[in-house]
């Protein structure tokens, strides 16, 4: 779907990004992905909440070693957006009051 995503841009305040933490081998797919995204124009203003999904999932790598593989931290320094992570499991429900907590605050301080 990623070719048409940019369809979605505009007007758009608030983004969810959600990688597969069980999946080292998309990791660099996503990876370009959220590059691609983050260096949007027309998302320059929104907010980003970066989702590793499948926690539940036995872990082939840490979460900090997957965060450091994509040198997420270098993402987030040089990102114009404000990004906040969150790791979940859409499967058990891990994480999700965190991320509608996320989407309350970001929609209130928006506006
Ligand atoms: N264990 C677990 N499975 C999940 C979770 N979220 C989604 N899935 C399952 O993962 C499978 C594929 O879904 P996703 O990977 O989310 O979707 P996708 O990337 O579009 O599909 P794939 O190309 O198959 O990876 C489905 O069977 C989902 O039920 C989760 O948090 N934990
Ligand atoms: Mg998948």
């Amino acid at each position: 779907m990623g070719p048409i995503w940019s369809s979605y841009y505009g007007n758009c305040r608030c983004l969810l990004f959600m990688m597969d933490a069980s999946d080292p081998t998309q990791l660099s797919a996503s990876c370009v992905q959220l590059l691609g995204l983050l260096s949007s124009e027309q998302l320059a203003e929104a907010s980003v909440l970066i989702l590793f999904n499948k926690i539940d999932l036995p872990c082939y790598m840490a979460m900090e070693e997957i965060k450091s593989l994509i040198r997420l931290p270098d993402i987030i320094a040089c990102a114009k957006q404000n990004i906040t992570t969150a790791e979940i499991s859409a499967r058990e429900g891990t994480g999700l009051a965190e991320v509608l907590a996320w989407l309350q605050a970001t929609h209130r301080a928006k506006g």
